[in-house]
């Protein structure tokens, strides 16, 4: 662990310390940022009517929005002489969301990575690559200071050129790898393909994958590919970047840092606070940020929370497995569909290879069609007759997803890789009604 005394606290002394840290936060962003005085006298409420955390439900949500129309510099609390670093997420439409950090943000930060990388077993000892996108995504640096914060050596090599991802990765002898599982799963097709032999010419035996869902059937695949543990890591560049929360050995849950993340659950609809363990929209409030305070920040991403102490010891809440994004799923029809169902479904199937793309459309009704990679040695055997395999995988999408999907099985290699957040999706019905 690289801050025992913090990762092993009680829930009540969290708890404690939380609510504290709350009240205190609250106060500054009302004296601080414009923004949230309005947002709070628009509630009729002040900073005297939250005494504690049992009181966090009175406060007005914050959303993507809010950060957008404080653009370029956002929502902030400190004069620029203040700011050390900036980075911005790229956002699909309009102006990117920029987020700034001071120089006690960057020492906290450090520290959250350095500890989701203790949390998987990594040490000084440790050489990682950082395949990570270098530059205003938060993913490069972030991975990189921790890592330098911990002690281990940092390979700051950031997306794309595979093959030299390859190289260093024999020379050096690295033991770390960080990057999104999608390009790991790629990084393990083209070590194939390149002729290495992953689990003889690499040393490495985790890997930190995050930046957008996977699945466990995604997760099996890597570990059996390279050989690896793979941990999942969570983050968004508004929560300071990546770093949130992280799967300990046990990989049983993400813990949520919770002496610096305060995390609730709330209907995705209604905006309600949920019970414990119910699943929902997570919504996040920032408890020591300087420069940019965030209060109830609504995330978008669905999951559960488990709160129950784990095996490896540490008391800091779960996030269970992130099924996606309220804006990710999908309408077919009338059903609700996630693309990581799609995902787990596929996976699981053998001779199904590690990339699809789901393409949504309309006609006169709404029509699900994915396109679906085979595997090499699969598509190559003499087993593989293409119309009864397309007819399986529609068969089994469509008694777990309950929508008749049209299968389109392609040739090993034919659908793009990424290296970056993967685009899984394309859903024709929305650029139509732009
Ligand atoms: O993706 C920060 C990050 C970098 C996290 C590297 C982990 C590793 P954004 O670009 O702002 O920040 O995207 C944040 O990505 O709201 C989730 O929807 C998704 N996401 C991030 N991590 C995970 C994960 C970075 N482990 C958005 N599982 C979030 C599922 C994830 N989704």
């Amino acid at each position: 662990m690289y801050e025992p005394d913090i990762e092993m606290m009680e829930l009540s002394d969290i708890r404690k310390l939380q609510s504290e840290r709350f009240v205190k936060m609250v106060r500054y962003a009302y004296d601080n940022v414009p923004m949230y005085k309005e947002k709070f006298e628009k509630a009729g409420i002040t900073p005297d009517d939250i005494k504690g955390l049992e009181d966090a439900h009175k406060m007005p949500f914050t959303v993507k929005d809010d950060l957008r129309q404080h653009y370029p510099y956002g929502i902030r609390a400190v004069e620029l002489d203040k700011i050390v670093r900036l980075h911005a997420s790229s956002g699909t439409t309009g102006k990117p969301t920029v987020v700034t950090y001071t120089e006690q943000d960057m020492e906290t930060w450090n520290n959250l990575m350095a500890r989701c990388y203790a949390s998987a077993g990594v040490t000084k000892g440790d050489i990682v690559q950082n395949c990570y996108g270098y530059g205003l995504f938060t993913g490069g640096l972030g991975f990189h200071y921790g890592a330098e914060r911990l002690g281990a050596t940092v390979i700051p090599i950031s997306t794309g050129n595979t093959k030299k991802q390859l190289m260093m990765m024999k020379d050096m002898q690295s033991t770390v790898i960080a990057c999104t599982p999608s390009y790991a799963l790629y990084l393990a097709e083209a070590a194939e393909k390149e002729g290495y032999d992953p689990k003889k010419d690499f040393n490495i035996k985790v890997g930190m994958f995050g930046a957008e869902p996977w699945s466990e059937e995604a997760r099996k695949r890597i570990e059996d590919s390279l050989g690896i543990k793979a941990y999942d890591v969570f983050g968004m560049s508004e929560l300071y970047g990546p770093g949130v929360a992280v799967e300990c050995q046990e990989q049983a849950g993400l813990h949520i840092w919770s002496d610096e993340f305060l995390v609730e659950t709330i209907d995705p609809d209604t905006g309600e606070v949920l019970p414990e363990g119910e699943r929902g929209e997570l919504v996040f409030t920032m408890l020591t940020r300087e420069a940019m305070p965030l209060l109830r920040y609504r995330t978008k991403d669905l999951a559960i929370i488990n709160y129950d102490k784990c095996k490896c010891g540490r008391s800091h809440p779960r996030i269970m497995r992130i099924r996606g994004r309220s804006d990710d799923m999908l309408i077919i029809g009338g059903v609700n569909v996630f693309p990581s169902q799609i995902e787990h479904v596929l996976m699981n199937i053998e001779g199904v290879g590690d990339q699809y793309l789901i393409i949504v459309d309309r006609d006169v009704l709404d029509s699900l069609h994915v396109q679906v990679e085979v595997m090499p040695e699969f598509f190559n055997s003499p087993e593989y007759d293409p119309a009864a395999f397309a007819k399986k995988l529609e068969t089994e999408m469509q008694a777990i997803l309950t929508v008749r999907a049209r299968v389109e099985l392609m040739v090993p290699g034919a659908l793009p890789r990424s290296e970056g957040k993967a685009v899984r999706v394309q859903d024709k019905r929305k650029n139509a009604s732009k």
